[in-house]
């Protein structure tokens, strides 16, 4: 099985500012994390972050064929996003998106997702333990 992380616009930034809203741990911490976990589960990981929206739309699209699944936190473009939504739409690979925060407890404009109608579902709130989680969900949705 082999699954697609992909970080949205500013997650490079994990670990080095607003701690008290998404943490200490870098993403390079939370990729070796979830690649540790995800080898016990014989799951083959890829990680990719960018602050471009149509990068991430090229990522998704090249992910046909390659990836069984994908686990997405869009971050801000989750909020604003068709060309993403659209994107995964259109290559149907099982996606669960995941938030660090959880989105449905900050401002209003957070609340809605543009993203998560073309996720298999959302894990919101959990921190760093988002990723784990995410992993689990796409594992068990995929081997059934
Ligand atoms: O809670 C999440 O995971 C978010 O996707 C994070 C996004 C935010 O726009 C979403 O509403 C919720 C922001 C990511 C910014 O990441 C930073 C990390 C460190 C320092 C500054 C920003």
């Amino acid at each position: 099985m082999k699954i697609l992380f992909l970080n949205g616009p500013n997650l490079n930034l994990l670990g080095t500012r607003e701690p008290d809203k998404y943490g200490l741990q870098t993403l390079k911490d939370i990729e070796n994390y979830i690649k540790e976990e995800a080898s016990k589960l014989n799951i083959e990981t890829d990680f990719y972050q960018s602050n471009i929206e149509g990068e991430i739309v090229n990522k998704i699209q090249e992910a046909k064929g390659i990836y069984n699944g994908i686990v997405m936190n869009p971050a801000a473009y989750t909020h604003t996003s068709v060309a993403i939504r659209d994107a995964l739409l259109a290559v149907e690979i099982p996606t669960v998106e995941i938030h660090l925060s959880n989105i449905h407890k900050r401002e209003e404009f957070r609340k809605n997702s543009l993203t998560a109608p073309a996720c298999i579902g959302q894990i919101t709130g959990f921190g760093a333990n988002s990723y784990k989680l995410g992993l689990i969900a796409i594992y068990d949705f995929l081997k059934k």
